[in-house]
């Protein structure tokens, strides 16, 4: 008799909600920050002001009325929807969140709120948006939206201008129900399958702003959002921002988005860029603790993704190349500290497969996993599958390991084990 079949009960696949499977299996993601802010790379009269470049408006105080010009230089000609997914794909990322709207109030796509956006206001006249969600669909990326809900530095009803003295004010009612809920509704309907909607900076809203703005997830099934609507409004998963968690919460998704330099929108001379070991590393950091990355990238006024970011994307894409099995699909290590590096694992019926991403590589040969007490399958090396031999005292368990490290930043040794995985604590 199978005993396991008796023990856990049916689950039964009806009541199981699976509109998370495809984002836990992908772990990997492409955050774009773009909007007007990106033509004066953070600077404001010829200064540089502190901090992310996309808050140059608050931070410079800069009025509506002239910032709006910002839009009339607004001219990326050198912007292709198709490279900037292939970019994101050849990197080895499978989805892609961009900012449909950010603080600055100014909208990236064709706004059925009216003209400020970068379809009427511009000299571009493209509906950005539109083109990222038909490239994304084309090259099979799932494609979502960062909105912020909540502040918007141009409407006066907006949260967060408190330096603009010619504004008259007016409720924030009046700017959910005239900007917040048509544009959001635009975009869940015009735009094709939308499979993230990204909340930025919640602010206190009446209760009906918050459902009717939460009742609009609805208009596209499946749709995954984040915590960060308000906080009776948890979403699908936690965000963490700019840093990784010492440990991932477990009983719920969660993801970290950072950016790949210093700032989110485009920064002249930002030379912050994270090296590529860091990126690679920062994925398995994540994927060991069970959330996923989502990796932001800030292009040019002109369009142009920068050859700094570019290369950190086509490095991590090498990886990605060899080593992607053993961060798509894996859950969270069974192991909370690893002295060499980080793990993944996958669980099948039979067995489980551990991925032990291997940062230090060790010198006398012998690779010590600490109390695992299964019994090892086999274990190989995941760049050239070749066979490593195993050994099991007291210790734990030992595997024979090549001189040489085949990758210098991680390279993964696959071990399958039978059963479950039984870690005997060492401390
Ligand atoms: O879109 C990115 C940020 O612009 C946005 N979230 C990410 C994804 C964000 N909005 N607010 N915050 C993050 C936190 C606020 C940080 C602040 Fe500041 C510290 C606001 C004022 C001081 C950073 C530093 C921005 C201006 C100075």
């Amino acid at each position: 008799a199978d005993e396991s079949a008796k023990a856990s009960p049916q689950p039964n696949p009806a009541q199981e909600d699976h509109h998370m499977d495809w984002w836990h299996e992908a772990k990997f993601g492409m955050f774009i920050h773009w909007g007007i802010y990106s033509v004066v790379g953070g600077q404001y009269k010829g200064q540089d002001l502190p901090n992310s470049a996309e808050w140059m408006m608050c931070r410079g105080k800069v009025p509506i009325a002239e910032y709006s010009k910002y839009a009339e230089q607004f001219n990326p000609t050198k912007f292709d929807a198709d490279n900037f997914v292939k970019m994101a794909k050849d990197a080895g990322m499978k989805y892609m969140v961009i900012t449909a709207k950010h603080h600055d109030g100014f909208s990236m796509f064709d706004s059925v709120w009216g003209e400020y956006d970068v379809f009427d206001a511009t000299p571009f006249n493209r509906d950005i948006m539109k083109e990222l969600s038909r490239a994304c669909n084309e090259q099979g990326l799932r494609f979502g939206f960062y909105y912020s809900q909540a502040q918007d530095w141009h409407h006066p009803g907006g949260f967060g201008n408190n330096w603009d003295k010619s504004m008259k004010k007016v409720s924030s009612d009046v700017y959910v129900n005239e900007k917040v809920i048509p544009e959001v509704k635009q975009l869940l309907t015009e735009y094709g399958p939308i499979s993230i909607l990204w909340w930025d900076t919640p602010r206190d809203m009446s209760p009906e702003a918050f459902e009717n703005i939460y009742s609009l997830s609805s208009l596209q099934p499946g749709i995954i959002t984040n915590d960060r609507l308000g906080k009776d409004y948890p979403g699908d998963h936690k965000t963490f921002e700019r840093h990784i968690p010492d440990r991932g919460p477990v009983d719920q998704a969660w993801e970290v988005c950072m950016p790949i330099s210093g700032s989110w929108g485009y920064k002249k001379g930002d030379n912050a860029f994270k090296s590529t070991k860091e990126l690679i590393r920062n994925l398995a950091d994540i994927a060991h603790k069970g959330g996923n990355y989502l990796l932001n990238v800030s292009p040019t006024g002109e369009g142009v993704i920068l050859p700094q970011a570019q290369e950190r994307l086509k490095e991590i894409g090498e990886w990605m190349r060899t080593y992607s099995d053993s961060i798509y699909g894996t859950t969270a290590s069974p192991f909370k500290k690893l002295d060499f590096g980080r793990c993944t694992k996958k669980e099948f019926a039979k067995g489980t497969t551990l991925y032990f991403h291997v940062f230090d590589w060790p010198s006398d040969g012998k690779l010590v996993i600490p109390g695992l007490k299964n019994e090892i399958k086999q274990a190989y090396l995941m760049s050239d599958w070749k066979q490593l031999k195993v050994t099991q005292d007291d210790s734990g368990t030992i595997i024979s390991v090549p001189e040489k490290a085949p990758n210098a930043i991680n390279s993964v040794i696959t071990v399958e084990v039978g059963g479950q995985i039984e870690i005997e604590d060492t401390g």
